[in-house]
């Protein structure tokens, strides 16, 4: 049985201070609250097995419907999450899977630099403001957002409420399914390797605990620069593929700081690096070996934009290289 749908209305006020107070609707029990009368108030009961019941029903759904995907994001940074809202907005008949290692998704972004709030983004990166709706202060070549939070967690939210996105938090990729191709010898990816983060980071004080897997046609990622999780699909590549005059494929590992350099250059290079694997953020500079940006996010918005149209371009060809081994995609 579906839940009832609870719709929120205000009714009153309390008191002097004109909170209002209010009514859920909750189908046939109809029931108001007044949050002046704590003395009365309790909660609708529930038995603990059903809130169980509530979350691992849905989750287990959730990953039998996503095992097979059309889109792996993997990282749900800044540019993960735009190239997700691209995606999910503009092609809402894929479904689309994010992995992303933290607890907490958003990556890099929660603060614009250092422990300072405001956010920088040099125009054009604005236009994406003025589509999430996000207020900034125009500075001329570039604006500034009043929090990085404030990005981000609006980004998060409205990637968060398309019917076709599922974000699978506290779950880290720790590998690739790859696919060579017999009459090409060409190296596809087809989807990711999934284990929840807690047993990835603990394999060396275990025996072996092996991982899931998710197919997809195309895997996006967008793990960041390099670090205890991040450049991961990158590294991953590299060390897959042979330094071979056919295959040859090297980490460039990123450069110093230069944000004028930085920033054309991450937009411009994001790509499809490899047959089904799409790079974008900073990831990107590790592959080409281009400059950091430091503290200014609108490569990490256009970067998303871009990598959402790189997949675009590639994803009917992956999807007909998929359905052409091992039974197809089952969806
Ligand atoms: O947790 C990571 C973060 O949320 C996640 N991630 C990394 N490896 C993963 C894996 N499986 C699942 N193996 C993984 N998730 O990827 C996310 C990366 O977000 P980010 O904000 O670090 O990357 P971005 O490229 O979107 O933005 C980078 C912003 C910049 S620029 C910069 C500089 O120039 O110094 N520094 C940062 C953080």
């Amino acid at each position: 049985m579906s839940p009832p749908t609870m719709v929120q209305k205000p009714v009153g006020s309390v008191g002097n201070l004109k909170t209002p107070v209010v009514r859920l609707d909750s189908g046939a029990n109809d029931t108001q609250v007044s949050f002046a009368d704590w003395e009365k108030f309790n909660f609708a009961p529930i038995r603990e097995s059903t809130v169980s019941r509530a979350m691992t029903k849905r989750y287990f759904n959730d990953l039998d419907k996503y095992t097979e995907s059309d889109i792996v994001i993997v990282g749900a940074g800044s540019a993960g999450l735009s190239a997700a809202y691209v995606l999910a907005k503009n092609r809402p008949n894929l479904k689309i899977a994010i992995i992303e290692a933290s607890v907490s998704p958003g990556g890099g972004c929660w603060l614009g630099g250092q422990l300072f709030s405001a956010m920088v983004m040099r125009k054009p990166a604005n236009l994406f403001l003025d589509e999430l709706e996000i207020a900034y202060e125009d500075e001329g070549d570039y604006v500034v957002v009043k929090h990085a939070a404030l990005f981000m967690s609006t980004l998060m939210s409205k990637v968060l409420q398309f019917p076709n996105v599922k974000l699978f938090n506290a779950t880290a990729v720790e590998d690739l399914i790859t696919r060579r191709d017999e009459s090409t010898g060409e190296l596809r990816i087809a989807g990711v390797v999934t284990n929840w983060t807690l047993v990835t980071l603990n394999h060396d004080t275990q025996s072996c605990m092996d991982p899931n897997t998710l197919n997809a046609n195309v895997v996006l990622s967008t793990t960041g620069h390099d670090g205890p999780f991040g450049a991961f699909c990158a590294k991953r590549l590299e060390s897959l593929r042979p330094k071979s005059a056919n295959e040859p494929f090297e980490l460039g590992g990123m450069r110093g700081l230069d944000m004028n350099k930085a920033e054309d250059a991450i937009v411009k290079g994001t790509r499809e690096v490899a047959p089904g694997l799409v790079i974008a953020g900073m990831e990107l500079a590790e592959v080409d070996g281009s400059n950091r940006m430091g503290p200014t996010f609108g490569a990490m918005a256009l970067s998303g934009v871009k990598a959402a149209e790189s997949v675009l371009n590639v994803i009917d060809i992956r999807k007909k290289q998929n359905e052409s081994c091992y039974g197809g995609s089952q969806n």
